[in-house]
């Protein structure tokens, strides 16, 4: 309030002496500002240079503005040319002025471009964070760097392909003053694309080594992730190995560095290290000590844990290797070695195995050595030839047989009197002991059976005898 009526003061006062100033004109009113060409948004100070005794120093900023400091500082609030006006009052009561033209200039404005360098979309929203420091920005210019353009704050432009943009933004401010800025966009929609690369394709039957490689078209390949089967997924880094049986499923995808992500795939690894197992199975007639009777029909059976058998093979003896299709027979005679095996489909080999198949289908030799037909005995010693070829025992008497066997050997031989089994002898000499009648009887039928250890018999032929005592 003060300074205002001091003002007003000097100003009535200056109105009635400017005539007998402007004739003295002894003193000089004399000014100059910092800084020297100044914008709107600068406090200038302006600098009194006036000579002479002054007392009073009146400003007029040409804004509506005043001051009577002698140095003002002064911010004008909008850019423009002002008349600066300086009056001094000297002490005689002289005044003095002088009037000067400041040009105030305005602030270009600052474009900026609210974008990530990075896009992994073609169509891209671009947004202005432009501003105007002393006022604002009244148009936005756009170049999306192929060949199209746009105007607006924010605006969106859908590029036709990917690849490499230069981006311009100009934006002028409401005192016609203009700025721009650029950037390099990449706009990069394409996700990347992984293949894979295996040590073995199918079923394996050892480790198997897994690489990845993935290509992009633009960003590049920021990284890859894999899983095996329900695990967690893991950063790919460098080729890894799969150990365990089973059938696995490993699923991979890559993501650039835009940001698009590739849509899963997957690779299935089958893995069998173990061996088939091969049986035999032998359909024939089985007799004692491994020896069968007739012929043998054998079948082979492979089982395999994973992958599945693939083939069986066998030989017979020293013959040659085939593949196992069905059941064969084995006919003739002998003591045969068969072996086998089985390979899976993942190639894993069984060790060998065999078995060995006896077969006898000749019959044993028998005859009856004691008693012969057509001799008396008595008390177990061989006598005379009797008439009519009858044969007569008298006491005690060891029929004895004959039995031999060319391939599996006598296994008992059976004694039958009178149809029924008077005694079976494993052990050789085969023999038994007649039974005893009181006082005499007659018509004794006498046979032998020999049984080979595969079952094969053979009778022998009958002797009849009367038996006294
Ligand atoms: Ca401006
Ligand atoms: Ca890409
Ligand atoms: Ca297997
Ligand atoms: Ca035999």
């Amino acid at each position: 309030m003060k300074k205002k009526t001091l003002l007003m003061v000097v100003t009535f006062s200056l109105i009635g002496i400017t005539a007998f100033t402007s004739v003295q004109a002894v003193n000089k009113a004399d000014f100059n500002w910092q800084p020297p060409s100044p914008t709107d948004l600068d406090t200038i100070h302006f600098i009194d240079n006036s000579s002479g005794d002054i007392i009073v120093w009146v400003w007029y900023f040409g804004d509506g503005n005043s001051s009577i400091q002698q140095n003002p500082m002064h911010k004008y609030a909008d850019n423009g040319v002002y008349n600066v006006r300086l009056i001094v009052v000297y002490s005689n009561g002289t005044t003095a002025y002088v009037e000067k033209q400041v040009n105030v200039a305005n602030v270009p404005p600052i474009a900026v471009i609210n974008i990530s360098s990075i896009v992994n979309k073609r169509s891209v929203s671009f947004s202005s964070g432009s501003y105007d420091n002393d006022g604002n920005i009244i148009f936005w210019s756009w170049e999306f760097g192929d060949n199209s353009t746009g105007t607006g704050e924010n605006i969106n432009h859908v590029y036709t392909e990917d690849g490499i943009y230069l981006v311009n933004l100009t934006v002028y401010d409401n005192d016609g003053a203009h700025n721009e800025s650029k950037i390099s966009l990449m706009v990069d929609s394409i996700p990347p694309e992984t293949v894979y690369n295996v040590s073995c394709e199918g079923w394996c039957n050892k480790t198997v080594n897994i690489e990845f490689n993935s290509t992009d078209n633009l960003s590049g390949v920021n990284y890859t992730e894999y899983k095996i089967d329900d695990g967690s997924w893991n950063k790919y880094t460098e080729p890894f190995q799969l150990t365990s049986e089973g059938i696995h499923v490993i699923y991979f995808y890559s993501v650039d560095n835009a940001g698009n992500v590739e849509n899963e795939k997957n690779v299935t690894i089958k893995i069998d290290k173990t061996k088939p197992i091969t049986n035999a199975k032998i359909n024939a007639s089985h007799g004692n000590k491994g020896w069968i009777l007739g012929n043998a029909e054998i079948t082979l059976i492979a089982t395999d844990n994973l992958s599945g058998v693939n083939y069986t093979e066998y030989k017979i003896d020293d013959g040659s290797w085939n593949k196992y299709t069905e059941p064969f027979q084995l006919t003739s005679e002998g003591i045969h070695v068969i072996y086998f095996y089985s390979v899976d489909n993942a190639g894993n080999v069984e060790n060998e195995k065999n078995v060995t198949i006896k077969i006898d289908k000749t019959k044993p030799d028998v005859n009856i050595k004691i008693p012969k037909e057509g001799y008396l005995y008595i008390s177990g010693r061989q006598m005379m030839p009797t008439l009519f070829r009858k044969t007569i025992i008298i006491g005690k008497l060891d029929a004895v047989a004959e039995a031999s066997d060319s391939l599996s050997g006598v296994y008992y031989v059976e004694f039958i009197l009178n149809s029924q089994l008077l005694w079976k002898d494993f052990v050789s000499p085969y023999n038994a002991t007649l039974p005893q009648e009181f006082p005499v009887s007659f018509g004794n039928s006498l046979k032998v059976v020999v049984y080979d250890n595969a079952g094969n018999y053979k009778e022998s032929n009958e002797i009849r005898y009367t038996k006294i005592m």
